[in-house]
């Protein structure tokens, strides 16, 4: 398609779609038109791909996820069909800007953090990567909050993304899945049949989702809730009108908004809810395709393989084996066999209170019959293992049932028996999941635990984040941009670390990129970003095991000793340490955590003596589209986990691909950068997991190290004086108090080690061609960190692993 015809059809879209000419339009009419444009492409390719089956059968992989952080649609796209270009001159040609349309789109946030952006990442590899999939989870009215700041204070605020519409959503109201809720069982002993006593809708919403240059399209399809007419007629018949209009808004209360607890489940009903209305509904789509494609139940895991995007789809299990056992009549063995070897299950976290659980008194009356199936799995379960020759301390531990503090269903152990396989997201991750959290599983079956280090798509986070750099490397490398395809193809770029015509090059790419986030903090939030200091990155959800706390007292202390005359400024490097971070609304501390960044930043950026060495900046409502600025502006990237607490990070992968150094604990990935880049070109500080397990064991007292570091006790002291809250010196009294007694992810045991490693970071930066040369390294080495490499990691050890 070229220029003249792309301007052909957006006018044409414009008029036909939208009833506007290109003087009338509004900013909601020109991103819908230019939306529409690029959808009909893509629908061009995708009936092509499914027109012709490839002819080498392939599993189809569904993957289920509760949420996906996609991040804007448009440009993506024009990038996977190569339509950049012409769209930008097509639309030049009627006077309007691409960058100034595309800029305005709203991103559909229905992911809380890694988790979610993970899922969008393996949906753009699974395309590029031509491997037949589909994505399936939630259409949330309301995806993750906007954050706010009122007084240095987080608000939420509802996320519209909907106001305008969702010009990249196909729904699909006439195929609506039915999803049964509540009610009892009846029958015997041989058969058992569910009497649901509620029915709610699952609409379809599809988004397709472009290969890079791959002429595969495939489909990521979000389900919504509706009420059923069935649904409202029990309580119409009863004669309460009111009634029913309440009964069909709890229907569609459903889909209604995403849970913005990350890493900290809450056990509400109506989460429950969401996860079996996404599994049940996804499942029935899988196994209608399967039996109209007039295959067998039975060769049903050569067909299909199912990946779980951690445990909140779990649920699927024990609906299979319902589907199975009481829709289509087959055997227990039969249907548990089926199940077993079509689901998998990642892992993604390996903090106890993340490990959902479900109390049998909400599972109970939700799913009588998948309680049912559960105790059933679970009761043949425990039998091969009290065969296997386990006493009952380890049945007991093993069981899908926990008995304290109350009795419910550990859907970890779930997943675990129901999959055929189970990997962890980093090698540290998945070596802690077999020694520790699933340690009697992995040595009941060690051929089910697997590892797949998590990647990131070098499409959104590279090409698209950071053109600049992408064409500095086509350039350098004389690839093209087949170097997007194949992430290991930086590695060319070693052979340039010493030639001064590129570091020259490479180092003004950074340097643009931290003016267009200079822009870009002046337009949307009034901050001011000076570009000729180190910008020191922290940007990730606020919790207490990822530690802003430790980032934030050490600018403390470098504060309070700026101020007390104890480093001379003529020998600061000067930084603006960034912040990005959402709290869980219900997350006290983490948002006391806000509050006192937020404090120190008015206080510091307020200083006309310190602000030109040190600054805060912190803009609210860290998002994809914000990530897409920042990262490629970043010199240092904080990753200071207690090591053994992040499962992966893929943050930290983003930011070396984009040239900024790691400062960071052996936790995660971290581990597998700081192999791949050299140990000269990343900042390693702090206790490894089992110097953290041993501290813990020896008894650790957070005030005894306060009471032994001065620098350490000059940020609390600074803190507890009142220097960033005059009108309430008290404000801080709950961190401060917390750090003292309690600081369960041992901040202050890695504080003086962390100033020290910050030290190291001060002095590399002073010389500039010696920092240039590791951030190109960086680059150069973390090829590995593709998406594109998990997604084949995942097809080698899990989806295309025999069937038993
Ligand atoms: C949320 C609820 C329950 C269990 C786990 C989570 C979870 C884990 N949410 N996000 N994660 C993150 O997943 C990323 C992708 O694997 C990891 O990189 C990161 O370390 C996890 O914290």
């Amino acid at each position: 398609m070229d220029a003249t015809h792309f301007a052909d059809r957006f006018t044409t879209t414009l008029r036909h779609l939208r009833g506007v000419d290109l003087h009338s339009a509004s900013d909601v009419d020109l991103r819908t038109a230019l939306a529409h444009t690029v959808r009909a492409e893509l629908i061009d390719t995708w009936q092509t791909t499914h027109g012709n089956p490839s002819t080498t059968p392939q599993r189809h992989v569904a993957y289920l996820s509760a949420e996906y952080l996609l991040g804007t649609q448009t440009r993506n796209a024009l990038l996977a069909t190569e339509l950049t270009d012409t769209a930008r001159e097509a639309l030049a040609s009627l006077g309007l800007s691409l960058d100034d349309i595309t800029s305005r789109e709203v991103e559909p946030g229905l992911g809380n953090g890694g988790l979610g952006r993970l899922a969008a990442c393996f949906m753009d590899s699974l395309a590029t990567l031509e491997i037949p999939a589909t994505g399936y989870g939630i259409r949330y009215d309301y995806g993750i909050f906007r954050q706010t700041f009122q007084d240095g204070n987080q608000h939420e605020q509802p996320d519209t993304w909907l106001a305008h519409g969702s010009p990249w959503e196909i729904s699909h109201p006439e195929r609506a899945v039915t999803v049964h809720l509540g009610g009892h069982v009846d029958g015997d002993n041989t058969t058992r049949r569910w009497v649901p006593e509620r029915h709610v809708l699952a609409i379809p919403c599809d988004y397709l989702v472009p290969g890079y240059k791959s002429h595969t399209v495939n489909l990521l399809r979000l389900w919504s809730a509706r009420a059923t007419d069935a649904f409202d007629l029990t309580i119409f018949n009863s004669g309460d009108y009111e009634k029913a209009v309440a009964a069909r808004t709890y229907a569609e209360t459903i889909s209604h908004v995403l849970y913005p607890e990350d890493s900290t489940p809450q056990g509400r009903t109506l989460r429950l809810t969401q996860q079996y209305f996404f599994a049940a509904a996804s499942l029935h789509d899988l196994l209608t395709r399967h039996l109209k494609a007039g295959r067998s139940l039975h060769t049903l895991p050569d067909a299909v393989t199912i990946q779980l995007n951690d445990t909140h789809p779990v649920i699927a299990i024990p609906e299979l084996m319902r589907l199975l056992l009481d829709e289509h009549g087959l055997s227990w063995d039969d249907a548990w066999h089926i199940t077993q070897q079509t689901f998998n299950y990642t892992c993604h976290t390996l903090l106890p209170e993340a490990l959902e659980v479900w109390p049998l008194d909400i599972l109970g009356p939700l799913l009588p019959r998948h309680l049912e199936i559960i105790f059933a799995i679970n009761h043949h379960f425990l039998d091969d293992l009290r065969r296997s020759g386990a006493d009952e301390l380890r049945v007991r531990s093993m069981s899908l049932i926990q008995e304290h503090p109350v009795r419910a269903v550990r859907m970890a152990h779930l997943a675990t028996v129901g999959s055929r396989t189970v990997n962890g997201v980093a090698e540290l991750h998945s070596e802690l999941l077999r020694t520790s959290v699933l340690a009697q599983f992995a040595s009941y079956w060690p051929d089910r635990f697997t590892n797949v280090t998590n990647g990131v798509t070098p499409r959104r986070f590279l090409a698209l984040a950071n053109p600049e750099l992408a064409s500095l490397i086509s350039d350098t490398l004389n690839v093209g941009d087949r170097w997007l395809k194949d992430l290991d193809l930086l590695r060319g770029l070693e052979d340039h670390v010493d030639d001064p015509a590129f570091i020259a090059a490479f180092r003004e790419v950074k340097h643009n990129n931290k003016e267009r986030l200079a822009r870009t903090l002046a337009n949307r939030d009034g901050i001011e970003l000076n570009t000729n200091a180190m910008l020191d990155v922290m940007v990730k959800r606020l919790h207490e095991y990822k530690r802003q706390s430790l980032r934030i007292l050490h600018v403390i202390t470098q504060y309070a000793k700026m101020k007390n005359g104890l480093i001379d400024l003529a020998t600061v490097t000067p930084r603006t340490v960034f912040f990005g971070a959402k709290a869980a609304p219900g997350y006290r501390l983490a948002k006391e955590t806000i509050s006192l960044i937020n404090a120190v930043a008015t206080t510091l950026n307020a200083d006309d003596e310190i602000r030109p060495y040190l600054s805060i900046a912190f803009p609210a409502n860290y998002n994809v589209t914000l990530a897409e600025t920042a990262i490629p502006a970043a010199d240092l990237s904080e990753q200071i986990s207690l090591a053994g607490k992040e499962a992966s990070g893929t943050g930290n992968m983003k930011f070396a691909l984009n040239g900024a150094l790691t400062i960071g604990t052996l936790d995660g990935a971290n581990v597998e950068i700081r192999e791949l880049v050299g140990p000269d070109n990343f900042f390693l500080f702090g206790m490894t997991e089992p110097d953290v397990v041993q501290r813990q064991r020896d008894g650790y007292h957070p005030h005894t190290v306060y009471e032994q570091s001065a620098d350490l006790a000059l940020a609390i002291d600074t803190i507890s004086s009142g220097a960033f809250s005059p009108s309430e010196p008290g404000r801080y009294e709950s961190l401060v108090s917390d750090w003292l007694w309690n600081d369960r992810f041992m901040a202050l045991a890695d504080y003086e080690d962390y100033a020290r490693c910050q030290e190291a970071v001060d002095r590399h930066y002073a010389n500039p061609d010696q920092w240039t040369r590791s951030a190109i390294l960086n680059v150069a080495r973390t090829g590995f960190f593709s998406s594109d490499r998990s997604i084949r990691d995942y097809q080698t050890r899990v989806w295309q692993r025999p069937t038993k």
